[in-house]
């Protein structure tokens, strides 16, 4: 049946009015600010609840792969971050120093984020699936002076470039019993010997907190730079999105790699003070079904490529699982389709609600809301504090603003809290995603009249690959370093799975034929370099790349040719080699 759209009209107009009278400042009172003045997000996450009524409460429940299940109350995680963030000043790490990571989802990820926050360093989580060229070219660009990661990760992916580290001054293994050598430390027996006490030194607002890296189009990765402020948005979102009230059981399943995984998967729910669920493991439908109930979730962050699978799966979940917990159900990453929202009202017995935002916005910034009518396939409405604006880029630089319902890129008036506040290293980079006041996001999108945003596509030629952001340059740069190689572009194919599938299509050396088994080591080859989340899934060898008179691939030809869609405008085209 048709919905009629009366009964949307007072809870859309009550929100509007509410958006209408918010300011930043009320979201500042629910937070404490450190006691000698200014803002750390580990105060906020964690010193100010051990000190409190949830001293004693779960804030972190850490599942191991193996069933294992580890807890540390909010005075616990309090003890164990200072005694990192000591462990950085034993080491002679200054404020604003970068500390990496780069491990599965073990405690000692959450000590080392938030200790490096109290300690005034600058965290920078990796994905421990990517393979070694991403991570020490983010390593490089980062200056990374610390590395928090464990034996294996390690001697597979760093030790053999570490000449190419000159900055990475210790690595600090999670998992080794005793030291390696001067620089390459076991990181337990030194939480064990530091002290339990730390004071967290005068932070600024906007002293930087978070370095994360995301991918562009044309060149290497981009280092989005986060400030202590952005606290604020992590704590206005985890009520008004994800409705988080402290001794909530709270599940958010991305990694700490991305964004989601530090921003909601340790921010939000620390600073909330919710029991915050870990799964050391990967995605396996059974086991996320009985974790939802066992652990009594009610409020469950995941993507849309893992809802997909879960719908794959063949599970009726309500037949086998006590889900009657489970509150909220939410998604991010990619987009949502419809037909997932249909499912979870079914499988889960509510539907599913689409957010967005990206790296760049450091937190939610669009959303469906539980006291919002749902429009499915639509990501919802701007909250508050963020006004959205659908607008053309001229030739001149200059954007103009289109009118309600039609389509272009996606741009938020700058100025909430955790808007990055540059790419490091590369202000040109940075000053090209602002044109006035207006920060554009590279996403292209509409807004309909009663304020629901719609998402179309990116405008440029960025790949999402089950949820993972994947620079096509960086990849075709990997490819090109096979002897096999002359020339490569890669580009992202629509995937019922895993959203889009990373595919390469390569010209070959002069010398080297297109069979099979090159094709595989090509592929082989990819994968050692840069791991499984990044890497190319299918490979086809061409004779020429289509490309631009002044050389630039035209990666949007390619795909158009591939799925058979109309090329576009080709007037910039040079002919293609043969
Ligand atoms: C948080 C995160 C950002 C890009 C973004 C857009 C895509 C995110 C989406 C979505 C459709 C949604 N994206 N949420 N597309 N619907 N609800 O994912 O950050 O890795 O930086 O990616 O992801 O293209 O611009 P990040």
């Amino acid at each position: 049946m048709q919905k009629t759209r009366q009964p949307e009209a007072p809870a859309l107009s009550q929100w509007q009015q509410a958006r209408k009278g918010f300011r930043w400042d009320s979201v500042m009172a629910e937070l404490d600010g450190l006691p000698g003045g200014g803002l750390n997000i580990a105060h906020e996450a964690v010193d100010r609840h051990a000190s409190g009524a949830l001293a004693d409460h779960v804030a972190l429940r850490w599942l191991g792969r193996d069933r294992t299940v580890l807890e540390f109350s909010y005075c616990a995680l309090s003890e164990a971050s200072n005694r990192f963030a000591n462990v950085l000043a034993g080491l002679g790490v200054q404020p604003g120093e970068r500390v990496f990571s780069l491990a599965g989802r073990l405690p000692e990820l959450y000590f080392a984020a938030l200790g490096s926050l109290k300690h005034r360093a600058v965290f920078c989580p990796l994905f421990a699936a990517f393979g070694p060229e991403p991570i020490v070219q983010r390593l490089q660009r980062g200056g990374g002076r610390v590395l928090v990661t464990t034996m294996r990760l390690y001697r597979r992916k760093v030790a053999a470039l570490r000449a190419q580290l000159p900055e990475l001054k210790t690595v600090l293994l999670i998992d080794a019993e005793q030291d390696a050598s001067a620089d390459i430390l076991a990181l337990r027996p030194l939480l064990a010997q530091a002290s339990q006490s730390y004071t967290i030194g005068p932070t600024d607002p906007e002293d930087p907190a978070l370095l994360h890296f995301t991918s562009g189009t044309t060149g290497m990765p981009k280092g989005a730079v986060h400030v202590h402020q952005a606290v604020l948005m992590h704590r206005a979102t985890g009520s008004w999105v994800l409705g988080l009230q402290p001794g909530d059981v709270y599940w958010c399943t991305a990694d700490p790699g991305w964004v989601t995984g530090t921003s909601y998967g340790i921010i939000a729910p620390f600073v909330h003070g919710v029991t915050n669920v870990v799964d050391e493991a990967e995605f396996d439908a059974e086991r996320w079904y009985q974790i939802l109930a066992e652990q009594r979730v009610q409020v469950w962050y995941t993507a849309p490529t893992a809802i997909r699978m879960l719908m794959r799966c063949g599970i009726h979940p309500l037949e086998r699982f006590d889900l009657s917990q489970l509150r909220l159900v939410l998604s991010v990453g990619e987009p949502l389709n419809p037909e997932a929202i249909l499912w979870a009202r079914e499988a889960l017995g509510q539907p599913i609600l689409d957010t967005w935002w990206q790296t760049e916005t450091g937190g939610i910034a669009i959303s469906n809301l539980p006291q919002l009518p749902l429009r499915p396939g639509s990501m919802g409405q701007p909250l508050p504090g963020i006004e959205a604006a659908i607008l053309r880029r001229e030739e001149d630089g200059s954007v103009q603003e289109l009118a309600t319902g039609e389509e272009g890129e996606l741009a938020l008036r700058r100025g909430w809290p955790s808007q990055f506040r540059a790419y490091l290293h590369e202000p040109e980079r940075t000053a090209r995603c602002f044109s006035g006041d207006w920060y554009l996001t590279g996403d292209q999108a509409r807004i309909d009249a009663d304020g629901y945003v719609w998402f179309v596509g990116r405008a440029d030629d960025i790949i999402k690959t089950a949820g993972h952001m994947v620079g096509p340059f960086e990849v075709e740069s990997a490819l090109m370093e096979h002897p096999a190689v002359a020339e490569a572009a890669v580009v992202g194919l629509p995937d019922p799975l895993i959203g889009q599938l990373v595919k390469a299509y390569c010209v070959l050396a002069r010398g080297h034929d297109p069979d099979h088994r090159l094709e595989r080591a090509i592929l082989g080859f990819a994968r050692k370099r840069l791991g499984s989340a990044v890497a190319p899934k299918r490979l086809e060898f061409v004779k020429g790349l289509p490309k631009t008179r002044s050389g630039k691939i035209l990666r949007r030809l390619l795909k158009a040719r591939e799925l058979g869609l109309p090329e576009g405008d080709t007037s910039t085209l040079e002919e293609e080699a043969s």
